[in-house]
Order: C-alpha cells, then structure tokens, then sequence
C-alpha cells in the first residue's frame, strides 16, 4: 500500500514543481492521490476522510521547511500522518517475569505467524535472552517444518513437536523443557485457520490457561484492509490479545 502510494504522489508531484508554496489549489490532486490509495487499500472511509483532513489542514499551515520542495514537504507531512494514525509510539514487550517467560504468536492461516517468530526469535537473542522455539501448528502441513528450519537457520533451539500430538501438550512440555535447559522466552507459534472458528479459539484458549503466556500477539495481513479489524476484534473478545499498541482503529 506505501509503495503504490508513493509512487502515484510522486507521479502527482511532478506537476507540482516549480511552486514555491503549498496551497489549496496545487495540493488538491494530491490530496485526491491519498484519498484514492487509501480507499483501495480497502481502509476505512471514515478514517480516510479524517486522514485527508488532517493532511490538508498541515499542509496548508505555515510549517513548511525551506530546505525542501514543495513536493518532499507534502511527503513528509503524509508520512508523519501515517505513523501518527498506526499509533505513533512502539509498546516494548514486558518480559519482566519469572522465566521461562512464554509469548504465544496467534492469527489467521497464512498471515505470518511463523515468520513472525522467527523474526521476533532474532531480536530476542540479539537483545541478550535465549529463545525457544516451539511449533505448535499440527494442523498445516510442514508447518513444523517451516519452524525447525527457520530455528536451524537462525541457530536457535526449537521443540521437538510431531503432528501426532496435542498443541496444548506440546506447549506444556516445551515449557518444562525450557525451564530444565535454562530457555528464558518460550515463542508458541500456534495453528491459524482461514476463518476464525470456534475450535481454533477452543483450542488456543486452553493453550493460554495452560501456559500463562506473558503476552499474546495477533499477527495479521497488512493486504486484508478492513477485514483485519474484525479478525482482531474476535481474536481480543476470544484470547486477550496484547502488544497492539494505541493505535486507532482503521
Ligand atoms: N511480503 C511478506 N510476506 C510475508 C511476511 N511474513 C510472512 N510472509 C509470507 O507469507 C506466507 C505465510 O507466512 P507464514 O509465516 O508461514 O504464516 P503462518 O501460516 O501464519 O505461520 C509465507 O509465504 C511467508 O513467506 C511479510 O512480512 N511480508
Ligand atoms: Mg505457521
């Protein structure tokens, strides 16, 4: 969505070279730019009509920067709108417990949940903890796999699971595991389905009274726009889910 964004201001600001200044009249395409991108990627028109609002209102105020053209000033105050509406500030995650501390990564099928912990397993270890890795997906096919190969890659230890087991007895294990061979943060990269379904949350809820997890992140697609928030919104009724930050809703 950023990238097609960008590319259809850039287009949109090549006619506006030249001006020296901001004004109603040659931010209006641009303002049209926005406003389209934003609808196609399926985002809210409340909050796109808001969003446009606001651009409009800064970009016709008096903050325009003398180093910069009239065309980078209009990028500049989208981007800052943009961070401003996904929440502005990161919320670290509160690892702050007894170890081994658990964090349990959920979502839909395919939303990147496994990439995700890995990514997350990395950023960890770099930060000095020592991660353990449990695939917890007997469901998808290679999901565990994917996990151990990821973990190989990354030079990380992951649980032994099998798809013949319980993800519930899985992630109990794993957690005895990391206690006994010192692991301080337990990743659970759990199982997703294509919609959200009652047995997936069954299951992901007992995993959650079993573990305790210290945190539970919803992963979602940034490409399923306004389908996201419903998912979201199901996943925080169901499970509790943390890390989302204080972002409005879009
Ligand atoms: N472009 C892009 N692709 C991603 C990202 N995260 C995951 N994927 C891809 O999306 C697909 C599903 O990811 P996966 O982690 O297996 O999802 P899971 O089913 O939720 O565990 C894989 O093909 C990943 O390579 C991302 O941040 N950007
Ligand atoms: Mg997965």
């Amino acid at each position: 969505m950023f990238e097609s964004l960008s590319d259809r201001l850039g287009q949109t600001f090549k006619r506006l070279k030249g001006h020296g200044k901001l004004s109603e009249s040659n931010i209006k395409d641009a303002l049209r730019e926005v406003r389209l991108s934003l609808l196609e990627a399926d985002v809210h028109y409340r909050v796109v009509k808001d969003f446009v609002a606001a651009v409009k209102v800064r970009a016709l105020g008096k903050e325009v920067l003398a180093s910069l053209t009239p065309g980078q000033q209009f990028i500049k105050i989208v981007h800052d709108e943009m961070c401003k509406l996904m929440g502005g500030e990161a919320s670290e995650l509160d690892l702050k417990a007894r170890p081994p501390v658990a964090i349990m990564v959920a979502g839909l099928q395919g939303s990147g949940k496994t990439t995700s912990v890995g990514k997350l397993a990395l950023r960890l270890k770099k930060a000095g903890r020592r991660p353990y890795l449990v695939p917890a997906d007997v469901y998808r096919p290679a999901a565990i796999d994917q996990l151990t190969k990821l973990a190989a890659d990354l030079d990380i230890p992951v649980h032994p699971s099998s798809t013949d087991q319980d993800p519930v007895a899985i992630c109990r294990h794993a957690m005895e595991v990391a206690e006994s061979k010192n692991y301080d943060t337990v990743l659970l990269d759990t199982a997703g389905r294509l919609h959200v379904d009652e047995e997936l949350m069954g299951e992901l809820q007992q995993i959650k009274r079993e573990v305790q997890p210290r945190a539970i992140l919803l992963v979602a697609d940034s490409m399923t726009g306004q389908d996201a928030v419903n998912v979201a919104e199901r996943f925080d009724e169901d499970l509790g889910i943390d890390g989302s930050g204080r972002g409005q809703r879009g």
